[in-house]
């Protein structure tokens, strides 16, 4: 009997696993189109740079001083899978409820858009140097999973 899955040999070598596992992942990304991951955290945790190096590339403004990055950029990959948003940070001081109304704003919109445009998951990134996590940025990593996000912490 089938249930519509594809049923994986026990015997399989490690090139029949590399293979299926090619196979599977290109159902994957032909049934969602693109993966798009947000990057999330403080002004300065290294968002951008993060991203410009996933792409290797300078094509996010990175610096310290002033906060760099203004609202979400959609940054898309050459090979069509993968999708990135960058984020604005926050910066200490601004009130919890205007960082979490603008990230349900966010996120919700991306919901709005097709599939291929949605956020699937998020990075959350701390500065490890900071070795503290703020009331407010257990806020924002609760309210993203709140949305539906899978979040991932980063530590850079
Ligand atoms: N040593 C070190 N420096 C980093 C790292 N990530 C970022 N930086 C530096 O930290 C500074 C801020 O990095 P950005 O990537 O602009 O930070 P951001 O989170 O995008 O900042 P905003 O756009 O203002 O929110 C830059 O001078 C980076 O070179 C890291 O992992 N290690
Ligand atoms: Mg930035």
């Amino acid at each position: 009997m089938s249930n519509g899955k594809e049923r994986v040999p026990s015997d399989l070598d490690s090139a029949g696993l590399e293979s299926l596992f090619d196979r599977e992942l290109q159902k994957a990304f032909d049934s969602l189109g693109c993966f798009n991951l947000a990057i999330f955290g403080k002004t300065g945790s290294g968002k951008s740079t993060l991203l410009n190096a996933i792409f290797s590339q300078a094509i996010a403004t990175t610096g310290i001083g002033e906060p760099r990055t203004k609202g979400l950029n959609d940054y898309r990959h050459p090979n069509g899978y993968l999708g990135i948003y960058d984020s604005e940070g926050f910066e200490t001081g601004t009130s919890d409820e205007v960082i979490l109304a603008g990230l349900d704003r966010i996120v919700k919109k991306s919901y709005l858009g097709a599939v291929d445009q949605r956020i699937h998951a998020a990075w959350y990134l701390i500065r490890w140097s900071d070795r503290r996590l703020e009331k407010a940025q257990q806020a924002f990593i609760s309210t993203i999973s709140a949305l539906g996000l899978p979040v991932i912490i980063v530590l850079s």
